[in-house]
């Protein structure tokens, strides 16, 4: 009976520890409003009711794009404390009627992405076509120092750009969609969130 309980407390407390897999953004499928999203310079973002995948009980951001440090580029994301980590995988869904997609990654030294950038990653995910497409850059690595980083879809050009983003997600794994199978795996409303199962 002891031995018992011991592995059903195993069992417990292997139940507490972070998922592999785990997505470290919060409000990352954007269900109703902004919370925890922030944007590029340049950019301002309104939350919108057009969900990527059309699913009534969600939304996505929509950012406009300004001139930013010589640049311009129109995109959201959030910032993630770094800790340990020496690489992430990051996707996520934009859309946007010109200029290319992009995953950025800034680096501050600071824990909440505040002060100056220290320095950033611009990974290209394909010329914008007007639908949701999917974007994504697979184990990153992070510059040693890093104390947060600032993860963002958007969309880059040399004009004014807009953008659509939504389903956002960053993790050591690599993404997790649910259309690949989720509903293979027990989960439910398959459609419409991000999988908190790990294969
Ligand atoms: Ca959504």
């Amino acid at each position: 009976m002891r031995q018992a309980r011991r592995v059903w407390i195993a069992a417990l407390l292997a139940s507490c520890a972070p998922l592999a897999a785990q997505n470290l953004f919060v409000n990352s499928d954007l269900d109703s409003s902004l919370v925890s999203w922030t944007m590029g310079c340049g950019t301002q973002m309104a939350w919108a009711s057009a969900d990527e995948a059309g699913c009534p009980g969600s939304g996505s951001v929509h950012v406009t794009g300004g001139p930013c440090q010589g640049q311009q580029g129109a995109g959201a994301g959030q910032c993630i404390a770094a800790g340990a980590l020496t690489a992430v995988s990051a996707a996520g869904r934009v859309r946007a009627t010109s200029g290319l997609h992009v995953v950025v990654f800034q680096y501050f030294f600071t824990p909440d992405c505040s002060g100056t950038m220290a320095s950033q990653q611009v990974v290209p995910a394909g010329a914008a076509s007007g639908n949701w497409t999917l974007v994504s850059a697979e184990n990153v690595a992070i510059p040693g120092g890093t104390g947060s980083i600032l993860v963002g879809f958007g969309a880059a050009s040399n004009a004014i750009v807009e953008a659509d983003v939504d389903a956002g997600y960053v993790g050591v794994r690599s993404r997790i969609f649910r259309e690949d199978f989720e509903g293979d795996l027990g989960g439910s409303s398959a459609a419409c969130r991000w999988s908190a199962v790990v294969p």
